[in-house]
């Protein structure tokens, strides 16, 4: 088993990461973790915990190591990450995680608090009720403290699937402390980065029979095992603050524009991931690669990655979509992952307008339609409304409330107008026309 190719006593901290969930611990540390083997540099990696303290509980015991296992269908590799020193744990240890913000040697800090943890509210502008419980208040209190100290600005690196990330996050925490610390904010926009980044690595949440797999295999338990796929991407603007660890050098692009990257990965591959599971559920499938395995399903992603979501891409040069969606489908097909479709549908109502709404009206402007999403929102819909309640539990989702209501006040007749139309809860660039409408409405069926 491979383990650390560095001297991680010796190593400082130069990175604070806010949401080390087993995403984090698969991609970004196993980067750092690789550029500090290649290149050296005080680049460990704190973690920031807001509410829970199970990733902390996992970790801190174990001193911040844990198995990395690869998994495909050859088998599994495993190794050692090193990269994290410890995680802290936000409303417990305050002040330690603004001090290691605004420590000198701090010079990147990273998100991967999901999109909800943008607290964005329905119309993308900033809930500040819900700000004031996340990373805002952390993050401006450590940049007061850099402008008082000279201890320098910071590269703010959001690896969220959200679109436009970097600018998501320099304009919701640019409004933040426009509410609250107005007086820092042309520092901010002098010394602060926001790059946007593309991030994909498949994660499924680590499985109690995974950890006795693991213990089997290694002779000691881990409790902060991450088992993952082989691929790998991560795409970095190139708009760096001040340092960074050599990330280029163990496969990260550097680049100037990331936008075809983001949205090929938004709408290509977490779209289609979107609709397997959705669908995928409702067909009694549990895992990603049963649903990709069903002879209906697969025309179905196939046609939402090859003929509703590339055609909206303005490809790089050297982009391939089509080999993209070939790989994607053979990533998904991967039977040693176990990736539960359950795991993807959470969260529908904040993943699905980057995921599906963006292609659907891109492809309106164009006068094309979209019948596999149409299909997959169809499924969303049930879903939102229980339909697979009775199996996998109640829906876990930030608006799950609110889109109960829909349904109750609207039905099947009114939930599309309800939900997408100009008012709607999810209400954006896509207006559902009369066809479109019909389209749901069929696939909907009229159980109501
Ligand atoms: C998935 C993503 O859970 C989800 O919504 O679509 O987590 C997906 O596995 C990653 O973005 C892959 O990089």
């Amino acid at each position: 088993m491979a383990l650390p190719g560095y001297d991680r006593t010796a190593a400082r901290v130069g990175i604070v990461h806010f949401g080390l969930g087993a995403f984090t611990r698969a991609h970004q540390a196993w980067y750092t973790d690789r550029a500090m083997a290649a290149a050296g540099g005080n680049w460990l990696t704190l973690g920031v915990s807001l509410r829970s303290p199970e990733v902390g509980a996992q970790l801190n015991p174990q001193d911040g190591l844990y198995t990395l296992a690869v998994r495909s269908g050859a088998g599994t590799e495993r190794q050692v990450i090193g990269a994290v020193r410890k995680v802290l744990l936000a409303t417990a240890e305050r002040e330690a995680v603004v001090t290691a913000l605004a420590h000198a040697d701090t010079h990147v800090v990273t998100f991967t608090v999901t999109e909800k943890g943008y607290c964005r509210k329905a119309d993308g502008s900033l809930d500040l009720t819900l700000a004031d419980a996340g990373f805002y208040p952390l993050v401006a209190e450590a940049l007061a403290r850099r402008q008082a100290t000279g201890a320098g600005g910071l590269t703010l690196l959001s690896c969220d699937n959200l679109a436009d990330n970097g600018h998501q996050l320099r304009r919701l925490l640019l409004e933040y402390l426009g509410e609250r610390r107005a007086m820092l904010i042309g520092w901010v926009e002098r010394h602060c980065t926001f790059p946007c980044s593309m991030v994909d690595r498949i994660v499924p949440a680590t499985t109690a029979e995974e950890r006795a797999a693991a213990a089997a295999a290694l002779g000691l338990e881990d409790h902060g095992l991450v088992v993952t796929e082989p691929f790998s991407q991560w795409v970095i603007e190139d708009a760096f603050a001040g340092p960074r660890p050599a990330w280029e050098q163990v496969g990260a692009e550097i680049v100037a524009e990331v936008a075809p990257y983001e949205t090929a990965k938004l709408r290509m591959l977490n779209g289609a991931h979107s609709a397997l599971a959705y669908c995928g559920l409702l067909a009694g499938h549990s895992f990603v690669h049963e649903a990709v395995g069903d002879p209906l399903l697969r025309p179905l992603v196939e046609g939402l990655m090859r003929e509703e979501a590339a055609p909206t891409i303005a490809a790089a040069p050297g982009q391939d979509l089509d080999r993209y969606a070939d790989a994607l489908l053979e990533r998904f097909a991967n039977p040693a992952l176990n990736h539960k479709l359950i795991q993807i549908a959470m969260d529908g109502s904040q993943k699905i307008p980057q995921r599906w709404l963006a292609t659907l009206a891109a492809n309106r402007q164009r006068g094309r339609a979209c019948p596999a999403i149409l299909t997959a929102v169809a499924a969303w819909l049930r879903h939102v409304r229980g339909d697979n309640a009775a199996r996998w539990g109640s829906v876990d989702d930030p608006r799950a409330a609110e889109l109960a209501a829909a349904w109750a006040a609207h039905g099947t007749a009114g939930i599309v107008a309800a939900v997408f139309g100009p008012d709607g809860l999810l209400a954006s660039d896509w207006v559902p026309s009369a066809d479109d409408s019909a389209m749901i409405g069929v696939a909907l069926g009229d159980e109501d």
